[in-house]
């Protein structure tokens, strides 16, 4: 029998049946393709990983609601679940401990990546969705692990990130970071103290087997963000707040909105200043950059148009300002780009 790869059309076939909910039919064809021959890996990242990945961009796109993309992600952890199940080998390394950072609801992500590890004979425990850095410290403090791997999904999870590496520190315990949230390479990570980042499995057994031979010096405590970037986060409600009301007098099209558009506008507005805050605390201007592209690719096919976007963040740059100079300067150099896009 030649070694099947997961195909697109596999994709395709998986998010029919895992849209209409058809759990049990999921997880058959998950577990056909192991015995087809795919590699475990090869299924997860490739099937349940890109079956996920176009959840979200069908939800992007407005073609899929919430809804849809609930119900997939709910086929996918059974799947996921059941892949698990078949992992009979004893492991041969670790515990590695493997957590998302406070705030972060995608557990599927971590759990993926603790599936892996899994995978490659590593013993893991899995604390699923965000996790308070304090309680991580204390189980930690009960029990071994040989290091913590955070996944991190959003730049808005930043903060955790640093406690999280503390708490492991605190215990003389290496931390490894990955995730979409910390980008395409070691930047993000390093500036949030992390000890390595990877970008996948394979880097990940590379660092894991570096640290037994040769383990890592460990900083004391977590890395020192700036104060400002910090107080930045906190006050986002706030901020927001006040930019919406001044928008409001600049807008005048904001007073036809419904209750519904209005909160979501104000949710944006937080939004903008969390990610402005994430870009501060790694000094790394295309935080809030991508996070402005992904915001304008959301809001076309819902009819909102980019000079929208850009009227928000000239509402919130001087509130900004007071409390950062420095981010509300990322702030009008963001509106600057976003007056270029196509509306
Ligand atoms: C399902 C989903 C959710 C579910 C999560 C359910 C769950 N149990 O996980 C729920 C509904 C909770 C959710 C909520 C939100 N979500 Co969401 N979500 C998704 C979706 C569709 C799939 C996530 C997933 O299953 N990932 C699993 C796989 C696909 O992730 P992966 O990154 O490929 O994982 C691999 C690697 O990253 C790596 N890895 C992961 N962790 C680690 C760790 C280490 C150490 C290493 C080495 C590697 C590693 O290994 C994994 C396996 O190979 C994504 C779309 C996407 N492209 O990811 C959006 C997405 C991430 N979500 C998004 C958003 C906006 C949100 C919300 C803010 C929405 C809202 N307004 O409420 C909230 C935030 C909630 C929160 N506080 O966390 C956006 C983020 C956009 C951005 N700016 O970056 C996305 C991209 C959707 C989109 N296309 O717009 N979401």
């Amino acid at each position: 029998m030649t070694a099947a790869r997961v195909r697109p059309r596999d994709v395709e076939s998986y998010l029919d049946v895992a849209a209409a909910g058809n759990g049990r039919t999921g997880v058959r064809m998950t577990l056909d393709l192991l015995d087809r021959g795919s590699t475990f890996d090869d299924v997860i990242v490739n099937l349940l990983g890109a079956a996920q990945h176009e959840a979200g961009q069908r939800w992007m796109r407005s073609s899929w609601s919430v809804v849809e993309e609930h119900v997939v992600s709910g086929v996918t952890q059974k799947a996921l679940d059941a892949l698990s199940g078949t992992l009979d080998e004893e492991p041969t390394t670790g515990p590695v401990v493997v957590t998302c950072a406070e705030g972060d609801w995608h557990s599927l992500a971590g759990q993926m990546f603790a599936e892996q590890l899994r995978g490659r004979g590593v013993a893991v425990v899995f604390l699923g969705a965000s996790t308070p850095a304090r309680q991580v410290e204390e189980f930690l403090s009960r029990h071994r692990a040989e290091a913590l791997a955070i996944s991190c999904n959003l730049p808005l999870f930043f903060g955790g990130v640093v406690s999280l590496v503390a708490a492991a520190h605190a215990h003389g315990i290496p931390v490894l970071a990955g995730g979409r949230g910390l980008g395409a390479g070691p930047l993000r990570s390093n500036r949030l103290g992390v000890d390595a980042w990877a970008d996948g499995i394979d880097a990940a057994i590379d660092v894991l087997n570096s640290w037994r031979r040769d383990p890592p010096a460990l900083s004391k405590g977590g890395a020192l963000l700036d104060p400002r970037a910090i107080e930045l986060n906190s006050l986002a409600p706030e901020l927001g707040e006040r930019a919406f009301e001044s928008l409001e007098l600049r807008m005048p099209a904001l007073s036809a909105y419904n209750d519904a558009q209005r909160a979501r506008t104000l949710e944006d507005l937080v939004s903008m200043v969390r990610f402005t805050a994430a870009a501060r605390m790694v000094d790394e201007p295309a935080v809030l950059s991508e996070f402005l592209t992904w915001l304008l690719d959301v809001l076309r096919p819902r009819g909102v148009p980019s000079h929208a976007v850009v009227a928000g963040l000239v509402a919130l740059e001087p509130a900004v300002s007071k409390v950062d100079p420095a981010a509300g300067r990322l702030v009008l150099a963001a509106a600057h780009a976003a007056a270029q896009s196509p509306t």
